[in-house]
C-alpha cells in the first residue's frame, strides 16, 4: 500500500459536487463574517409554518449563557421528514431495510413511512401522550424505530432513545431523569444472530421501586419470542396502532422547543441528559447531511450507526429524511455473519454513500481483504468515518478495499452535543490526509487554547474549543443548566469546551487527538471512567476501583480497570470474570472491562485525587518514563503496580 499523504479531489467528483472549494473558501467566509445572513439563508432549506424573524441569539458568557436559533419561527420535525415530499417523493423509497438475516428485506416509500408515523402517533396521544412529555425509546434496528421517533416528533413530545444494549440499570436511571411515562420497545432485538431481550431488559429496570413513572409500555413484536407481560401496563404495537386513525396533522413547535434528549457520558457522575431543540437542529442536521455527503437526489444512503447514538439520530433520520434521500437501515452487524457482509449489503442494494466507524474498518481490516475479493462495489461514491480518530492505515484501508482508490473519504469530527458535523473534509472541496477531519463546515470557529485557555496560533496542538455558536447546537443538559455552563462554558470562559484535544497543521488542517478528559473512547462509544468505576466499587469485594483508556488494535481504546480488593479477598480468576460480567450487568456489555489488574494501592495526591497519567502509562506499557511523582501521598505505589501489572488479564 502506498504512503501517500495527499489525497486530492477526484476531478470527476469537484465538477460535480455540490461544493468546491473555491465556493467552500467563499461561503465559509460569508458563514464567520455575516453569521445571520448567512443562516437566514440556509435554513430556507426547512419548511416553517411561521417564519422566523429572529436568527441567531446567543451568549457563551458563562454568567448569563443562552443559545437560541430561529427562536420566533415554528415548525414540525416529522413534516419536514414527512409531508413535505408526499406531492413530489410520494413513492420514493425513504427506508430501505434488510434484517440480521438477509432473508428479511423490506422498502418503505415516503408515502407509508408517512402512514405509519401518522397512525403511531395518533397511538401516542391515545396512550395520553403530549407535548413536552419524555418518551423513552429503546428498540432494535428496525423502522419501527424511526416511526417511533417521528412520530413523537409530530405531536412534540421529547423522545429519550436509549441503545438496544444498555442494561436494565442504565434504562432505569434514563427513565428516572425523564420522569418518562411511556416507553416503547421490542419483544427483542436480534444482532449478528443473538436475540437481545429487550423486553426483559424493560420489565427488570421497570421493577426497581424508584422506576415510578410509567404507566405504558408499548411493544414491538419483533422476533415472536416469549414475553412476560404486565395487564394494564403493556399494549401491543400491533393493536395500538389497529386502533388509530391514520391522519394526523403535525403540532406545531416553536424553533427552541424540545425535539429530544439523548444521554452521553462525560468526565464526571451519571450521564448527561443532552437537550436539542427543534428548528436549528433541523437546519443543521439536514444541510451537514447534504453537503457533507454531496447527496444527490435518487442515492442510496447508509449510516452503519446504531439509532440509539446521536449519529443514528442526525444521520439516520432527521438529516437524511429531511433531505428526502433513500436511507439504509441495516438490523445487525455489517461483519455477520461473515466480514463479506458488508460489500455484499452495498452492492445488493447499490449503496452510493457509506457512513461508518473506524472501529468497524479496523475488525474488517484484521479478518483480510480476502473477503472483499467479490465485492464489486461500483456503486459507492463517498465514504464517511465518525466515532474516534481513525489511524491512516485504517483509512487507506478503508479507501483502497471498499471505495476502490476513487471514492473520497470525509472523517467527520463532532459530538453528541453539537448535533451534526464540526470538522470534516467536503468531497468536493477538500484534498484529504489520511487521519485528519481537515476543516471546519460553514460557521464553525474552532481554535486551540493552551490549558490557561490562550488562543494559539498557527500549527501547533492544543485543547480543541470553539469561539461561536452553530446552530445545531445542544441547549441545555436536561433539567440541569447549571451543570451545561460548568461542563463546556467553565473551563475556558467564553468559549465552549469540547473534551478532545487537537492539532493544527501547517494547511491549517485540524487533526484530533482524542479526549483530554476522563472520558474514553471504546469501539466509538464514550464511556465515563468515573461510570465504570462507580459500577466496579459498588461490588462487595471491591475496595477501591481506577479505570483508565489503554491502546486497542481494534476498539481504538479498551477498559483497563486496576481494582483494590477489600481485606482479606483472593484475588481468584473467578473473581475477575464475576466483575467483569457484574460491570457488564450494571451498564451493558460496551463498558466490560477488557483488563483487569489487581492493585493493593492507587497512586493518589496527599489530597486523595488518583493520578490517572501513571495508570494510563502503566497500562500502555510505557513504563521507562513515568515522570514526576513527588506529589504522590506514596510514591512506591507505582513501582508495586508496574510489577504487578503482569496479573493483568
Ligand atoms: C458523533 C459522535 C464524541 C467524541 C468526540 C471525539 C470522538 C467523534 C471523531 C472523533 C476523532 C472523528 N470523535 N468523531 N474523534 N475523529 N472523526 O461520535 O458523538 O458519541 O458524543 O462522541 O468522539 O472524542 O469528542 P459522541
Amino acid at each position: 500500500m502506498s504512503m501517500q499523504s495527499l489525497y486530492t479531489v477526484p476531478a470527476e467528483i469537484a465538477a460535480n459536487a455540490l461544493v468546491n472549494n473555491e465556493q467552500y473558501q467563499k461561503m465559509y467566509q460569508e458563514s464567520v463574517s455575516n453569521p445571520e445572513g448567512f443562516w437566514a439563508e440556509q435554513a430556507k432549506r426547512i419548511d416553517w409554518i411561521r417564519p422566523f424573524t429572529e436568527v441567531k441569539d446567543t451568549s457563551y458568557n458563562d454568567q448569563n449563557l443562552y443559545i437560541k436559533w430561529f427562536a420566533d419561527g415554528t415548525l414540525n420535525a416529522s413534516a419536514n421528514c414527512l409531508d413535505r415530499h408526499l406531492a413530489t417523493k410520494g413513492d420514493t423509497v425513504a427506508i430501505i431495510w434488510e434484517g440480521d438475516d438477509a432473508a428479511e428485506q423490506r422498502t418503505i416509500t415516503y408515502r407509508e413511512l408517512h402512514a405509519d408515523v401518522c397512525r403511531f402517533a395518533n397511538a401516542l396521544k391515545a396512550q395520553g401522550v403530549k407535548k413536552g412529555d419524555v418518551v423513552t425509546i429503546y428498540m432494535p434496528m428496525v423502522p419501527e424505530a424511526a416511526v417511533a421517533m417521528l412520530a413523537c416528533a409530530r405531536i412534540g413530545a421529547i423522545h429519550s432513545v436509549v441503545f438496544g444494549g444498555f442494561s436494565p440499570d442504565s434504562i432505569a436511571s434514563r427513565v428516572i431523569d425523564g420522569k418518562s411515562k411511556l416507553l416503547i420497545t421490542a419483544d427483542e432485538g436480534l444482532r449478528g444472530g443473538r436475540k437481545i431481550p429487550l423486553k426483559a431488559n424493560i420489565d427488570e429496570a421497570l421493577s426497581r421501586p424508584d422506576v415510578t413513572t410509567v404507566e405504558t409500555v408499548l411493544v414491538l413484536k419483533r422476533t415472536g419470542g416469549k414475553v412476560s407481560w404486565t395487564e394494564g401496563r403493556d399494549l401491543w404495537w400491533d393493536d395500538v396502532v389497529a386502533a388509530a386513525d391514520a391522519n394526523c396533522p403535525a403540532e406545531e413547535m416553536g424553533a427552541e422547543d424540545p425535539l429530544f434528549l439523548l444521554y452521553t457520558s462525560g468526565s464526571t457522575g451519571n450521564p448527561k441528559g443532552v437537550l436539542h431543540t427543534t428548528g436549528g437542529y433541523m437546519v443543521y442536521a439536514s444541510m451537514t447531511h447534504e453537503y457533507v455527503f454531496d447527496y444527490k437526489p435518487g442515492e442510496v444512503y447508509w449510516c452503519t450507526a446504531d439509532v440509539g447514538w446521536i449519529t443514528g439520530h442526525s444521520y439516520m433520520v432527521y438529516g437524511p429524511l429531511a433531505n428526502g434521500a433513500t436511507v439504509l437501515i441495516h438490523e445487525g452487524i455489517p461483519n455477520f455473519p461473515s466480514p463479506a457482509r458488508m460489500g455484499e449489503i452495498i452492492d445488493r442494494h447499490q449503496v452510493n454513500i457509506l457512513y461508518t466507524a473506524p472501529t468497524l474498518i479496523r475488525a474488517l481490516m484484521a479478518e483480510g481483504k480476502q473477503h472483499f475479493d467479490g465485492f464489486d462495489g461500483k456503486s459507492l461514491r463517498i465514504m464517511g468515518s465518525v466515532g474516534e480518530p481513525i489511524n491512516p492505515e485504517a483509512w487507506r484501508w478503508y479507501h483502497e478495499v471498499i471505495g476502490h482508490e476513487h471514492c473520497p473519504i470525509v472523517d467527520t469530527w463532532w459530538q453528541t452535543e453539537t448535533g451534526g458535523i464540526l470538522i470534516t473534509p467536503l468531497p468536493g472541496a477538500t484534498d484529504t490526509k489520511p487521519g485528519s477531519a481537515t476543516r471546519p463546515f460553514f460557521g464553525v470557529q474552532p481554535a486551540l487554547v493552551d490549558n490557561e485557555g490562550n488562543i494559539l496560533e498557527g500549527a501547533t496542538e492544543g485543547n480543541l474549543v470553539l469561539l461561536d455558536s452553530w446552530p445545531g447546537q445542544m441547549r441545555t443538559v436536561y433539567g440541569d443548566h447549571e451543570r451545561f455552563v460548568l461542563t463546556y462554558f467553565k473551563t475556558f470562559r467564553g468559549m465552549y469546551f469540547t473534551g478532545d484535544g487537537a492539532r493544527r497543521d501547517e494547511d491549517g488542517y485540524y487533526w484530533i487527538t482524542g479526549r483530554v478528559d476522563d472520558v474514553i473512547n471504546v469501539s466509538g462509544h464514550r464511556l465515563g471512567t468515573a461510570e465504570v468505576e462507580s459500577a466496579l466499587v459498588a461490588h462487595d469485594l471491591v475496595a477501591e476501583a481506577a479505570v483508565v483508556g489503554y491502546p486497542h488494535d481494534i476498539k481504538g481504546q479498551g477498559i483497563y480497570a486496576y481494582v483494590t480488593l477489600t481485606k482479606g479477598t483472593e484475588p481468584t480468576e473467578e473473581l475477575r470474570q464475576e466483575l467483569r460480567q457484574w460491570v457488564r450487568k450494571e451498564i451493558g456489555a460496551l463498558a466490560t472491562p477488557d483488563l483487569i489488574q489487581w492493585a493493593s494501592g492507587l497512586p493518589k495526591t496527599r489530597s486523595g485525587k488518583i493520578m490517572r497519567r501513571f495508570l494510563r502509562k502503566i497500562a500502555a506499557n510505557e513504563i521507562t518514563n513515568l515522570g514526576d511523582s513527588s506529589t504522590l501521598a506514596d510514591p512506591s505505589v507505582i513501582d508495586t503496580l508496574i510489577e504487578s501489572r503482569l496479573n493483568r488479564a
